[in-house]
């Protein structure tokens, strides 16, 4: 691969991002480059839709909206499917507290989420494709409107995209708002103007999608790296990683450090090296805690801020990478509230289809204040293992089955956080 240094300049933005430095040539590419991989593919004599699927399974590359489906196997499925119809989304409707990479790559490379949709449309079989983001994030709608409209002017969108015989046109659809409609079912019922509710799995979007036709739906981060592996192959993909880590991830860093922000890593760089990319710790305090991928991942103690990022990794010291979103959690912090807020936001959120989900939270963070409050004496926390165990065998979507994993994680490691009122 091409990794000869780029001075990360790229056309239109003066905006000074503390992000713009930190990316790889490869993947940050001037606006000369623009499209370079499609425009290649559809120029040779290779077989698009197998090369693509060929080389995104030739890497370990998996779903970077925080499940971590494997993408080629994804991009496979819905390319099997016989259907007259199909559809690529772009799930833009970031809202995991601690999560703004998205909006990042947004702001900074929204081509290589067009690029990675078009290949992805040409991959599959799709003649549309649909950008779902987030209401408030009005600027980056903005930004990824004119790169659309830029597309279509060098001929990239449209009836014969890219000059590959195919139509491709990709439009933008304004989340009406909620975290949960970034559940991707949830989300298509919303783009069907029907109540944001997820629907039950199986079948998948794969398969049922948005209006019954088979559906590929990618996290932004996701579509943003897909052109770069395909131009450049597996085994670039994999030097970009750290030993035997493969490839890179946007992380985002919050919480008690100097500088919070998001940072384009090699894979097997550790949290602690984030920090540092971060400024440190704030007021050169010591951690306490860390949550390693959003607030649906679980605590973990400072001791494995040297674990390596990547997804096997976190979840070996019983955690998860999710989204990437890093925070962290001085000496001073009360974490037994942190992890109550965390609960509150579950709570709050819940669609209130499921009975478990909308009643269990409720129940779940009653309990924790009124532990707090000194209403209820401590050995009733103990309640919540058998609610998360509920919720996380009944409850039909992510947010149900992860409510009540980040606070047990707390209470189970961090039983010293707990509020005593002398019982
Ligand atoms: C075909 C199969 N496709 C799974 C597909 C599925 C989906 C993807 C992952 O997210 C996470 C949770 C929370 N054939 C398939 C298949 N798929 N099996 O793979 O699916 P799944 O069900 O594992 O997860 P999910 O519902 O996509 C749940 C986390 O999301 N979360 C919050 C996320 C917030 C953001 C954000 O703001 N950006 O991501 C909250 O619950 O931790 O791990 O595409 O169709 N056999
Ligand atoms: Fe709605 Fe909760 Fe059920 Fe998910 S688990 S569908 S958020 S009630």
């Amino acid at each position: 691969g091409n990794t000869a240094p780029h001075n990360g300049s790229h056309g239109e933005s003066a905006d000074a991002s503390p992000l713009t430095s930190k990316w790889k040539s490869d993947l940050y590419q001037s606006i000369d480059e623009r499209y370079r991989v499609v425009k290649e593919l559809v120029g040779s004599e290779k077989d698009l839709s197998q090369t693509c699927i060929e080389l995104l399974k030739g890497t370990n590359l998996t779903g970077r909206g925080g499940a971590g489906f494997p993408t080629g196997l994804k991009w496979e499925l819905v390319t099997k499917e016989q259907a007259e119809t199909k559809y690529v989304i772009c799930n833009a409707d970031e809202s995991e507290p601690g999560t703004f990479k998205d909006r990042e790559i947004i702001r900074h490379a929204p081509h290589l989420i067009i690029e990675g949709m078009l290949l992805a449309g040409l991959t599959i079989g799709a003649e549309s494709g649909i950008i779902y983001i987030r209401h408030e994030y009005g600027p980056e709608e903005a930004i990824l409107k004119q790169a659309l409209e830029d597309a279509y002017k060098q001929g990239l969108l449209g009836e014969n995209a890219a000059e590959s015989g195919k139509r491709f046109e990709v439009e933008v659809f304004t989340s009406p708002g909620g975290y949960i409609l970034g559940e991707e079912t949830a989300l298509l019922e919303a783009l069907e103007d029907k109540r944001g509710e997820p629907r039950n799995k199986p079948p998948y979007p794969g398969q049922f999608g948005l209006w019954g036709k088979p559906t590929l739906i990618n996290n932004v981060e996701t579509f943003a790296v897909a052109p770069s592996i395909i131009g450049n192959g597996p085994q670039w993909w994999a030097d970009q990683g750290i030993g035997e880590f493969e490839g890179v991830k946007f992380v985002c860093i919050s919480g008690d450090v100097k500088s919070p922000g998001v940072f384009e890593v090699p894979m097997g760089t550790t949290f602690a090296t984030v920090i540092e990319m971060a400024g440190g710790v704030r007021d050169n305090k010591s951690v306490k805690a860390f949550l390693p991928g959003g607030a649906s991942s679980l605590f973990l103690k400072p001791e494995f801020l040297e674990t390596p990022i990547d997804f096997p990794a976190v979840k070996k010291v019983g955690s998860m990478l999710g989204t990437g979103a890093i925070m962290i959690f001085d000496e001073d912090r009360n974490l037994y509230d942190i992890a109550t807020n965390i609960t509150r936001f579950f709570r709050n959120e819940s669609c209130g289809k499921c009975v478990p989900c909308r009643v269990g939270s409720e129940k779940g963070v009653a309990i924790l204040e009124s532990v707090f409050n000194g209403e209820y004496a401590a050995s009733q926390l103990q309640v919540l293992d058998e609610l998360h165990e509920t919720l996380e065998e009944t409850s039909i979507c992510g947010l149900g089955q992860v409510a009540l994993a980040p606070v047990i994680s707390m209470l189970k490691q961090f039983p010293e956080e707990i509020p005593s009122h002398g019982n």
